[in-house]
This record gives C-alpha cells, structure tokens and sequence, in this order.
C-alpha cells in the first residue's frame, strides 16, 4: 500500500502548477478593498492567506476538500474499517484527506495508524523535561512546552543547517508533522497522568491499535468504547477551520520564517490555551456546571433564560457561543450533538440534557442580548460536557484534548507552504498617527 509521503509527493507537481497558473494569471486582480474598519478590527473577512485543507462558509459550515462533515463520515475510514472497533471517522482518515485531498483506502488509513503508533514513544529527555514541571502549570503550558522541545530531533532544522534545496523543503518538513502528530497522544498522556494521576503512566503504545485508540488506552478509558470513538469523532472533525483562526493562523505565520513543524505548533498551542478561542471548552463545562448548581437538575427553560442573563449582565460572553465568521448553529456542534443521541449512556446525562436544552434558548437570549452577529452554538458548546459524563472531569484538560486535534490541520498546511515556496508573512501595520495622515491626504 502506498504511504502518506508517496501520496503526498503525487499531488506536489500538479498544486505547484495550479499555484504558477493562478500567479501568471491573475496576480493583479483584486480581492476587495481594505477598509479602516478591516485593521481596526481584527481584520475580519479579509481575503489574505492561502489555506488549501478547507474553507469555512458563514452559512454551510466548514468543507474539507470540499466534503461537509456529514459528507466526510459517510466516506473517510472508520475504526471498524480498520479492525479497531468504532463507526467514527478516524482522525488518520481526516490527516490523509487534508494533505491530499482524496479520501484514503483503509488499508492506507491502517499503514498510517501503524506508522503513527511506530513512531508514537516518546524520547527520554521530553519525559524528563515533562516530568521537571510543576503539577500547578496549566496543561496546556505543559503540552506547548513539551511540544517546543521536540525542536531537538527536528529533521527540517538538521537538513536546513546542513543547506537542504528551497524544492525539498516539504519533505523532512512531513516527517517532522508526522513523528509529531505520533507523538502527540504520548505527550498528552504523560501531562494528564503527572497532573491528575490518571492512566498509564508510562504510555506503553499498542502496535495495533489506532492513533486514538492509543491514546484513549493511555489516559485510561481503553476498554470504554463510547469514549475513545468520540475522542475519534471529535479529534477529527475539530482538525481543520480554515486558516484565519488563532492557532491555524500561528502556526502558518510562526512557519513562515521557516521555523520547523515543532516550534510553529507549539506557537498554534500557546493561542489555543486562550479563553476566547480553544480554551472556551474548559469555559463552556465550569459554566454549565455553575448553572446546574444554581437552577438544579430539571431547570425550567425560565430558570435557564434567567441565568444566561445574569451572565451576560456581569459583563461576561456565554461560552461556546458565538463566532469570528460561522453564521448559523456549527456543523461540528450538530454533529457532536448527533453522537450523544445514538448513546443512550449521553442521551440520559443530566449535564448533557442541560447543554443542549440551553442551545435552544440561548439564541434568542443573545440575539435580545443583541450584540453578537451570531448567537448560536459552537463546538465548543457540546464538546466538553461529552467529556465529563465519561468520567474525564478535569477541565483545565479539555484543551489539551483540542490541540491534540488541531495539529490534523495545521501541520499538513506547513507542508503546502514548503512545497508551494511561500514567502515569510509580513503584512503593513500602521499607527494611529500615520493612518490619519494617509487618510486626511
Ligand atoms: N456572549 C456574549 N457576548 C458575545 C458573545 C457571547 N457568546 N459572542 C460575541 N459577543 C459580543 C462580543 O463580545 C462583542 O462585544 P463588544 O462589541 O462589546 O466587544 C460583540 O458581541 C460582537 O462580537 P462578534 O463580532 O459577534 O464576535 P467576534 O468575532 O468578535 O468574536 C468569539 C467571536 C467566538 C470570540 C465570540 O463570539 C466569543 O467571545 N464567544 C464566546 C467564547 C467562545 O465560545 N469561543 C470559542 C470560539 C470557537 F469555536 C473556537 O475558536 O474554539
């Protein structure tokens, strides 16, 4: 079977003509114009970076490769595909969908877990460095650090020191994705077993399991089938959201200057660890558990209104709510929402009846509220309640969870990068003063 670099290395001469046609073109047509509104605000809406492994619709949700999510569980390989049991997509699917753009084989998909789970131990040095932080540093300090020091065996800077050719770029560059994404679970592990004591700790890995069946043994849940296909679910789909978000966006900016794979992910990390983006998750559960505590198990839909007004009335956002461009409730809130349907074990939770009874009322809550341009669910709304009903409770964790994911999709962009030789970012920044004098001209 082929591997992931040999399909890889197929789709690179065509993607680079694809990129010299639009350039010879089209170069000088315009994308817009850039109002003061645009810098002043976050540059929402702004058509101004390349990202090849999907693209996000305010309306429709988010495409892989132009595939929806319901699209993509009907036709990416799933555990049972693989002889792992689970009718979840695997995030391996989802990995060789976003380098490639074709849907994999599941024998591919099997190759890959395989490769994954080779190289998934991690080095003596990183679990002595993981093992030297204190149990008070948050997770997700941990996890960006740890990933930080992975800089050490970077095949990308070793070829780069040695003068590698600007065309072989991408190559250790996918190694360097690859041994990362492998390693990912072990690193993960390792933090939530010094921090909360949980799991295997010594991330022993299983040759022929999964990438997330590994993982999912690791902290513990290995013989809970309704967990490690969620974590599946939930790690793939949470990959890829576009290329304007805070962690895609960093790690494509961080790479630009040709910082291997290691050091632009654990950049992506340090953004998601913020509250109004990935961090939202561990937000979301504090909150909904604080209502619990305060409406009690069969709130009424008054008693739920009522608290998302004291919320937003202390000057607070309602996490898991809202976003920079979705329109309508996430594809990836439904589709989460979906799984817990089909488990009755979800179905009859108290915390997960209540996270979706308030994803009914909070909209027309917010859209009175009247100042969020979209008052509908996010993932983030759903994701972690699913978490704890499993019995993983400790949410300065959820995060982690996330950024095991986000790597499916930002690394394969570093890789589009090095093969489409895209410069170092550098976009026009202006002050005040020289704004008003460009404008008053
Ligand atoms: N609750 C209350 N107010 C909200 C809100 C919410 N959930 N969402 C947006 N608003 C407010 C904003 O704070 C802003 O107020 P301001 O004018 O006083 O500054 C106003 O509505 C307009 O914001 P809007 O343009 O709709 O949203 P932005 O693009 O600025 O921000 C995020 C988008 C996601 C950051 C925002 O909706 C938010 O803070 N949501 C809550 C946190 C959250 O769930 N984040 C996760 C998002 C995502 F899924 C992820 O990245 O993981």
């Amino acid at each position: 079977t082929k591997s992931l670099k040999d399909a890889v290395a197929e789709i690179v001469p065509e993607k680079q003509e694809q990129l010299k046609k639009l350039k010879a073109d089209y170069a000088d047509a315009s994308l817009g114009e850039i109002k003061v509104s645009n810098l002043l605000g976050g540059m929402r809406g702004l058509k101004v970076m390349l990202w090849e492994g999907s693209v996000l619709d305010s309306e429709t949700g988010i495409t892989f490769h132009g595939k929806s999510i319901p699209d993509s569980q009907k036709v990416l390989p799933t555990g049972n595909d693989i002889g792992v049991k689970g009718s979840e997509i695997l995030p391996e699917s989802m990995l060789w969908l976003l380098l490639t753009g074709k849907v994999p084989t599941a024998e591919e998909v099997k190759g890959l877990s395989q490769e994954l789970a080779a190289k998934g131990k991690l080095p003596s040095y990183l679990e002595k460095i993981i093992d030297s932080f204190p149990k008070t540093l948050h997770p997700m300090t941990q996890f960006a650090n740890a990933v930080a020091s992975l800089n050490h065996d970077s095949k990308f800077a070793a070829a780069y020191s040695k003068g590698i050719k600007k065309t072989e770029y991408w190559q250790p560059t996918l190694d360097d994705s690859i041994d990362l994404i492998a390693k990912l679970p072990a690193i993960a592990a390792r933090i939530y077993y010094n921090v909360f004591g949980r799991g295997d700790g010594n991330q022993a890995i299983d040759s022929g399991l999964d990438l997330i069946g590994n993982y999912s043994k690791m902290i513990g849940y290995g013989d809970n089938e309704g967990m490690t296909d969620y974590l599946r679910l939930y790690i793939a789909i949470h990959g890829d959201h576009e290329g304007g978000n805070v962690s895609a966006h960093t790690a494509h900016l961080v790479g630009s200057a040709l910082s291997d794979p290691y050091l632009s992910y654990s950049a992506a990390l340090l953004g998601l660890a913020g509250p109004l983006h990935g961090l939202a998750n561990q937000e979301v559960l504090g909150w909904a558990l604080s209502m619990q505590e305060a409406v009690g198990e069969n709130a009424s839909d008054e008693q739920i209104k009522e608290y998302l007004w004291k919320t937003l009335k202390s000057g607070r956002v309602v996490p898991g709510y809202g976003h920079a461009v979705l329109r309508q409730p996430d594809p990836r809130f439904t589709a989460l929402s979906k799984f817990c349907d089909t488990r009755p074990e979800l179905r009859d939770s108290s915390i997960v009846q209540l996270v979706q009874k308030v994803s009914q009322i909070a909209p027309g809550v917010l859209t009175e509220h009247g100042k969020t341009k979209n008052p509908f669910p996010n993932v983030d709304a759903a994701s972690g309640c699913v978490l704890y009903q499993y019995g993983l409770k400790e949410f300065t964790y959820y995060t982690v969870i996330f950024g095991i994911s986000r790597a499916i999709g930002a690394l394969p962009q570093l890789v589009a990068d090095r093969y489409l030789g895209m410069p170092i970012e550098r976009p026009k920044s202006m002050s005040m003063n020289a704004l008003e004098a460009l404008l008053k001209k």
